[in-house]
This record gives C-alpha cells, structure tokens and sequence, in this order.
C-alpha cells in the first residue's frame, strides 16, 4: 500500500495524516513519539488504533447489551438506560497494548505476522461513563471468588482460529474495581466509532486488548472466556514454543500491565544540537501501583541521574518524567529505567524477555541518536 493511501485510511479514522499506519484493514495505527510526547492526556486524533477486525457500525438507538451467566436478574439495556439509570464517573487511564515496542524484540529475533509496533502503541485519555460494578450489581452478581467476566463484542476477527468475533474477559474482583467502566466518552467526546463507541470496556492497569470495544455482551462465568483472544492469543509463551501450534490455555495470559517506561524524545536516529537537551518519555507502574523514580543513562547504564518525575493524573495514568543533560555533538545513547513503589525496577534487555508472539516487553527504554 502507498503513503498516501494509508494516510487516507488515517483521515478516516479521524486521526492526523502523519500516524504511523501499520494495518489499513483492520485499521492498526500509532502516533510518532514525538508526536505522542507533546501532551499528557492524548487527544482522540493522536490515540492509537488497534483493532482485529473491521469497525462495526452501530447507531446508539440500536445498541443492547445483555448482562447474564452467575447473575440473579440478567439485564438487556439500551444505550438510554446505560448513560441515565447509573451514575457517571470519569477515570484518567492509559491503554497499553501488549505489542507496544514490539519492533526492539523483533530486532532480537523476528516475529512473523506481527505488527512492529514501535513507541506509540500506548496513549492516555480521559474516559467517562458508569462504573461496571453498578451494572453488575443491578444485575444480582453472585459474588464468588474465582469468577471471571467475559465481554463480547460483534467485531470479526479472520487472525483468530476459528474465525470469531473479538472477546476477552477478567477476573470479577478486578471488574468489581470501581476504575473499570463502560465508557461511551473519550476527552469529553461521544466515544468515537474508532474507539469502541457507542460503549466499550475500559479496564485501566490491564493490557488494553481487555478494554472490549462495541461491547454487547457481558457474561459472569466460572472460567475465563473460551474466545481466541483469551484463551490462545495474548500470552506469553516460552522462546522454544510455535505460535501456531499452541494449545489452547498454554502459556501465561496477559492481565495487568508490567512496570514499564519510554523515551519519546528525542526520537530514534534524530540529530539534535549540542549543548542543552531535554530528554522526555513516559512511566506506568503495574496494577494501580506508582512509578517512584526514573533513572537516565548516557552511557549504557554505567551511570545513571534522576529524571524530573511529574505526578500522574491519577492512580491509573502514566508519569511524566524529563530530563536536561548536556551533549557533546557526536553519537547519543540515551537510556532510562522507572521504579516501582514495590521496589521493583525493570528488566535490562528485550533479549532476556523475547516470546514468540512478542507481548510485554519492558525493557529497559532505549534509543541512539546524534548531537552535531
Ligand atoms: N472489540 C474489540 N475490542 C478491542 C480490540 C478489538 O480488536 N476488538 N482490540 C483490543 C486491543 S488489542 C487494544 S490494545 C485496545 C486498543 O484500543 P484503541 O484502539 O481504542 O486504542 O482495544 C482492545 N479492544
Ligand atoms: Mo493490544
């Protein structure tokens, strides 16, 4: 496909002409890092877009979405009853997906029918809607350890084996979280077609492939959902595995995000000017925890000082950090690492963290770039 049709598929999608379209259909896009760096909250047209299928089309006035499985009185709500029978609440989040940075584990070793996602497969918005713990409540949910929540959505999927449409599900204590909601605003926005809209899931602190867009079905069960996305992709399998000939179950299932952080400028392979430079990316902790520190190296980790760390928009967002260091022109090597109020600290190498499918890299932040 050319630049310029890609770029058509972007304007689409109500997204700016210069993000980087990996997939045309599905549509599967990131914003560049410089891009993606200049704000906290990222507006819907600098957002990345992942998708497994073609966006489905559905008028508010015609969505339903059933609630059932372990519940005392299954519920079949329209769009009228979501967004004025429940309270609303907003929630800062961050969406990762599990392939963000892919692109430094397929230079390890590659990874065939992957997208090579770079540094933009991760963005933070502000999204509003109800709490899904009211919902379920309203619905009798039988509370019981070791229930999940299945959400499905009518998007199809033709990556998936078989054929389906897309699905996932989490664990009911965490979908009784009251972060967890069924959104249908982004930024203050109807919650774009892109985006899930009419209503989608959004879990903040999991990897974003559980946040369902287009939601129609929720259902409490016993076990975690027998869709493709659930039960066969978005795991990590060991180095030796063959993606394509897993079982289903094998390998561990991908929930809350890891410790992580990026550069995001400068950016790979810039030139920029001796003297002054602002070093800037972003840090999330796992789960709801909080990035305590951010080192910075120029020398390939012998030596690290501490970014400037701003405080997060909430519990469920990424930290800002920056950094000014003084360069002499010639190459750069610029890289950082973030720490957990657990005292954890991240793995040093995509090497060390490379799986078949290329999920969860968290590896040290990494770049080059040159001073003249
Ligand atoms: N119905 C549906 N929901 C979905 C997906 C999908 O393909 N279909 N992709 C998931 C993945 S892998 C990610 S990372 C996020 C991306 O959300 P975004 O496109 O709003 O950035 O949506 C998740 N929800
Ligand atoms: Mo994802």
């Amino acid at each position: 496909m050319t630049r310029s049709a890609k770029a058509a598929s972007a304007t689409m999608w109500g997204k700016r002409d210069d993000m980087i379209v990996r997939e045309d259909l599905p549509f599967n896009a990131e914003p560049p890092a410089s891009v993606l760096a200049a704000a906290v909250i990222t507006p819907v047209d600098t957002f990345y877009s992942r998708n497994h299928g073609p966006f489905p089309d559905i008028a508010p006035r015609e969505w339903r979405l059933t609630v059932g499985g372990s519940v005392d009185a299954p519920l079949n709500l329209t769009y009228d009853d979501l967004t004025t029978k429940f309270a609303q609440h907003c929630v800062v989040a961050t969406l990762a997906c599990a392939g963000n940075r892919r692109a430094e584990l397929l230079r390890v070793h590659p990874i065939p029918g992957k997208d090579p996602w770079e540094h933009g497969a991760i963005s933070t918005a502000e999204w509003c809607g109800v709490r899904l713990v009211d919902v379920l409540a309203a619905a009798g949910v039988r509370r019981e350890d070791e229930l999940h929540v299945e959400f499905l959505a009518p998007d199809v999927a033709q990556e998936a084996r078989p054929v389906q449409s897309y699905g996932s599900s989490i664990p009911l204590n965490k979908a009784m979280s009251e972060e967890v909601l069924l959104a249908w605003q982004m930024n203050g926005q109807p919650l774009p077609r892109a985006h899930g809209g009419p209503v989608r899931v959004v879990v903040p602190g999991y990897i974003g492939a559980r946040s369902v867009k287009w939601v129609t079905a929720i259902t409490v069960q016993p076990a975690p959902s027998q869709n493709y996305f659930q039960a066969i992709d978005y795991r990590i399998l060991p180095p030796e595995a063959d993606a394509d000939a897993v079982a289903e179950g094998e390998g561990i299932s991908l929930s809350s995000l890891p410790l992580n952080c990026d550069i995001l400028v400068p950016t790979d392979g810039e030139r920029v000017s001796a003297g002054a430079l602002t070093v800037r990316g972003w840090a999330i902790a796992g789960d709801g925890h909080s990035v305590e520190r951010v080192d910075v190296s120029l020398d390939g980790g012998h030596s690290w000082r501490q970014a400037d760390l701003r405080p997060a928009a909430s519990r469920w967002a990424w930290s800002r950090w920056s950094l000014t260091v003084d360069v002499e022109p010639g190459p750069l090597s610029i890289t950082a690492r973030a720490w957990a109020d657990t005292g954890v600290t991240q793995p040093e190498s995509p090497a060390s963290l490379w799986n078949p499918r290329g999920y969860g890299n968290n590896a040290w932040a990494h770049i080059t770039a040159s001073a003249i």
